[in-house]
């Protein structure tokens, strides 16, 4: 396990959680107006199947992929119209985040929001889409727990098992930044709040 001092765990290299973090009910409030503007929906891969997580996005750009393949896009292909703005909200949770986690000046455009049900999984991935390496991912659970996974540079290997639980952030940036990592298929359960779902937002800096 990592070294533990407060509540800042270093996972690995440029892997930082900060267990309980996020305040999961307030930001519910604003991910519900999001997707009032911008529904989710499900993404296709580049080979034509539906991805099992269902996604959508605020900020000045949002995460889109089809069969032409993965990009950030100015606007959301569901509805034309430009993604919902960031608010601020979260906007100052991730960049507080991020400088607990010893990266200063984040500022994220654009936050990916994810919801799993019990059974949605998310295969070994990098991910590659963003412009600058240099800015890390700050990813927020909410809703009931996940078991996230981390290999490292190469695909295939030793995984790093880390549980995610409602409010966990957890940073990732420096080598950790560019590793392969995933999801495990959902396990059922409830969360008093959230139900037998699971959130998890990404911020993001693409361009
Ligand atoms: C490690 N989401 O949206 S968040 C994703 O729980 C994604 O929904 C997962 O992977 C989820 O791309 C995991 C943790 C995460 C996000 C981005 C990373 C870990 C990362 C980028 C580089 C390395
Ligand atoms: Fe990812």
């Amino acid at each position: 396990m990592g070294e533990l001092f407060d509540d800042v765990v270093t996972i690995c290299p440029g892997m930082v959680l900060l267990p309980g973090f996020a305040d999961s009910q307030a930001l519910d409030v604003e991910i519900k107006a999001i997707r009032e503007v911008s529904p989710l929906r499900r993404m296709q891969t580049m080979r034509g199947f539906l991805m099992s997580v269902q996604t959508t996005s605020c900020g000045q750009v949002g995460w889109v992929a089809d069969r032409q393949g993965y990009r950030y896009e100015a606007l959301d292909p569901l509805t034309g119209n430009a993604w919902p703005a960031m608010p601020p909200s979260f906007l100052k949770l991730s960049s507080s985040a991020a400088h607990r986690a010893g990266f200063a000046d984040f500022l994220p455009d654009s936050c990916l929001i994810n919801h799993y049900e019990p059974g949605t999984q998310m295969g070994a991935h990098q991910d590659k889409d963003e412009v600058d390496f240099d800015s890390p991912i700050v990813s927020v659970s909410l809703g009931i727990g996940a078991r996230f996974f981390v290999v490292g540079p190469e695909r295939k290997g030793k995984t790093t098992a880390v549980d995610l639980s409602d409010g966990d952030v957890v940073v990732f940036g420096g080598p950790a930044r560019q590793y392969y990592h995933g999801v495990r298929k959902l396990k059922p359960a409830n969360h008093p709040h959230f139900g037998p779902v699971r959130w998890n937002l990404t911020f993001r800096k693409a361009r």
